[in-house]
């Protein structure tokens, strides 16, 4: 991990006023039932949870001021877990919470290091509200977090960077909505789609994302959405996507994020447990975030990038 002396702090973000399906808002106590933070603690981190974030406001606040009042929340609670120097990790709730947990890494981050961002996702989340065919905010924090939306009160107050669009790596791509396909070709954003991913593999591809944040000296947010994992090992997310990555995949790309040693602040969003299937999505996914954060089959040599035969 990226600086974090071994130190994780795990904050949940109960939310899903950016989706239409209801039920993501157990997915930090789904996570935590699943055990995320003993298997922290069991890989020997200093791990901390926060607990659930908190908006301020009624609790039937919807529409921009909802976003706005989880945004600064979310994004305060991260600030503090860097500010701390641990890594947070932003256990969710729909995809809209990565407003704050971006907005956070960005304010924290400020202009000292470039912010890049792998967004593993069946979907592009570049929808503005013109290009969106559902409204819903899960869809669209990308296009936010770039200044596409205009209304920058959805955010805390004060100056922060706008994320780059280049430095946006989505990975795992199958779904996209026509306009949001425009919008993420104009502003160049990296795709790494599912057909890349059938041609390639996912190594060759990862590599040059993660040589890209190494080379310079970025701090690199991962964004984990349930949907980037096929539902046949993943059904509790509410919009599944034929089509994704297997397990074997995922583990393998979370082995390789941990191995850069350049990660510096994780989400884990769109768990569903109410359409999951006696916790399996939730298993899977605390599986995969002990493989970022270390752990390992069996020990390999430094450096062992290929098998050596012995003579
Ligand atoms: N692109 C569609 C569907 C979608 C986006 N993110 C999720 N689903 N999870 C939309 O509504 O913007
Ligand atoms: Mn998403």
């Amino acid at each position: 991990m990226s600086g974090t002396e071994g130190r994780v702090e795990i904050i949940g973000a109960p939310i899903e006023i950016g989706t239409s399906e209801p039920g993501a808002l157990m997915g930090p106590a789904a996570l935590r039932t699943a055990g995320l933070v003993r298997t922290l603690t069991e890989l020997d981190f200093a791990v901390t949870d926060r607990g659930d974030v908190a908006p301020e406001g009624p609790p039937d606040l919807r529409g921009l001021p909802a976003v706005r009042a989880w945004t600064r929340a979310i994004a305060a609670a991260v600030g503090d877990a860097l500010d701390r120097g641990a890594l947070p990790l932003v256990a969710g709730g729909d995809h809209s919470l990565s407003l704050g947990s971006l907005d956070g890494v960005l304010r924290h981050i400020g202009g000292a290091r470039p912010v890049f961002v792998l967004w593993l996702d069946a979907h592009a989340d570049f929808n503005t509200p013109e290009t969106s065919p559902s409204g819903n905010a899960h869809g669209m924090p990308l296009a936010a977090l770039c200044g596409e939306l205009g209304f920058e009160e959805m955010f805390a107050d004060g100056e922060r960077p706008m994320l780059d669009p280049s430095h946006i790596h989505l990975f795992g791509l199958r779904s996209i909505d026509p306009g949001e396909r425009a919008l993420v070709r104009a502003r160049r954003v990296d795709v790494t789609d599912m057909r890349m991913i059938d041609e390639f593999g996912v190594v060759a591809p990862l590599r040059r994302i993660l040589d890209r944040v190494a080379a310079a000296g970025g701090h690199l947010h991962v964004s984990f959405d349930v949907d980037f994992l096929d539902p046949a090992i993943a059904p509790g997310v509410g919009t599944t996507v034929p089509g994704g990555a297997t397990f074997r995949e995922a583990h393998l790309i979370m082995e390789m994020l941990h191995d850069s040693g350049l990660v510096g602040s994780l989400d884990v969003v769109e768990l569903n447990p109410f359409l999951d299937e006696r916790g399996r999505s939730a298993k899977v996914l605390v599986e995969l975030v002990a493989s970022l954060f270390g752990r390992c089959i069996i020990d390999r040599p430094a450096g062992a990038a290929s098998i050596e035969v012995a003579p």
